[in-house]
């Protein structure tokens, strides 16, 4: 088996777990954030940088791979491990979500999606086949089924249509799977925002045997709550013996709410781009380092933060930095950022040890958003 998760305990005042996956690449203590390395590399930070933040796992894209440098060369290069030089482990999404936020004139039917390359305008296939084939080709420890996710909203009888289609891509990708040994299959559930559609593909779902579960099509511009609710639906039909992973999702209360309601993984590309624009998540809120408030501001940009870019950098640096365009200014916002939420993640996972997530997600909202909703 590519892949063991090991339950380590079960929170008292929530659905938190604590728990492990072990993979040929490494331990990953959960609930873990993955940051994202889209084209096989987290944009600004070394796989050095990212070890010393602590990061157990990475997340790379299929779709961008694909169509550059195109999955072959990684293969050649020897797998996306030694490709970028990250021994730790790493998950590959399928492809499906980024072909309909990304590129041009898709058309989808029951073999696959039709569309045009956002960089080339070339015309290209990616069906459950080519999905495994790619996936397959750049070696990640965890990858993903080839589904659709819905947009928000959606009419019940598309969802309906989708939801079915994406489990018979299922069974067609777990076919197709030629390295079950080294890597692990994770089936997805949709069903947008309707409670007995989300139920349906669960059941649908995990009717496939798989060593994990992923949860789509949430955090596409519904209320929060409603993603809220999702989760409550859906992830008690998820197996307690397996990991479970929602997916884009990594603002900091929707983090701690998807492990109070029973999620292990998360990934998002909001750390790091929000960084680029000078952005950053601190112990009392977000600050926008461009502010002129802070030209003259000498301090840490974090008073509590021990990161590297608040050991040695004055947010009036950093907005110095980030308003040239500097890209040593990218870097250290983006450092700080993934410690961050890297960091919230080992407190939510002390809190769960603790029996007291509850009490830190009050302390916690209290101080990042000034309330304890
Ligand atoms: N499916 C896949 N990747 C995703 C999503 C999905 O539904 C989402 C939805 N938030 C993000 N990334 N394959
Ligand atoms: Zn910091």
């Amino acid at each position: 088996m590519a892949l063991r998760y090991e339950l380590i305990k079960t929170c008292s005042q929530s659905q938190a777990r604590l728990g492990r996956i072990h993979t040929p690449h490494g331990i990953i203590d959960t609930p873990v954030f993955m940051p994202v390395g889209t084209l096989a590399t987290v944009k600004t930070v070394s796989p050095e940088e990212l070890k010393e933040l602590g990061s157990d796992i990475i997340l790379a894209n299929t779709y961008h791979l694909f169509l550059r440098p195109g999955h072959e060369i990684v293969q050649e290069a020897g797998g996306l491990h030694s490709f970028m030089n990250w021994d730790r482990a790493i998950l590959t999404d399928s492809g499906g979500f980024q072909v309909f936020s990304l590129s041009k004139l898709r058309k989808i039917t029951e073999e696959g999606v039709s569309f045009r390359s956002h960089l080339s305008g070339e015309s290209l296939f990616i069906s459950p086949e080519k999905a495994m084939e790619i996936q397959n080709a750049l070696g990640a420890d965890i990858i993903m089924a080839f589904d659709e996710c819905p947009p928000y909203p959606a009419e019940r009888e598309y969802v309906k249509e989708s939801l079915e289609r994406t489990t018979r891509w299922l069974h067609r990708c777990k076919q197709a799977h030629r390295r079950k040994e080294e890597q692990a299959l994770f089936g997805i559930v949709q069903g947008g925002m309707y409670p007995d559609l989300r139920q349906e593909s669960a059941k649908q779902i995990t009717d496939v045997d798989l060593p994990g579960y992923a949860i789509g099509g949430l955090s596409v511009g519904e209320p929060k709550p409603l993603m809220y609710e999702a989760l409550e639906e859906t992830v008690p039909l998820l197996p307690p013996g397996k990991p479970r992973y929602l997916m884009g999702v990594g603002s900091p209360d929707a983090l701690v709410e998807g492990v109070i309601r029973g999620v292990d993984m998360f990934d998002c590309v909001l750390p790091t781009r929000i960084a680029r624009n000078g952005t950053t998540m601190t112990s009392q809120g977000r600050v926008v380092i461009r502010n002129a408030a802070y030209a003259r501001d000498f301090g840490p940009l974090d008073p509590e933060c021990d990161c590297y870019t608040c050991r040695h950098y004055s947010r009036a640096y950093l907005r110095h930095l980030i308003k040239s365009d500097e890209t040593f200014g990218f870097r250290l916002t983006t450092i700080h950022n993934l410690h961050f939420l890297l960091t919230l993640m080992k407190r939510v996972r002390q809190a769960i040890q603790q029996d007291r997530l509850l009490d830190f997600r009050r302390e916690f909202f209290e101080s990042y958003y000034g309330t304890s909703e």
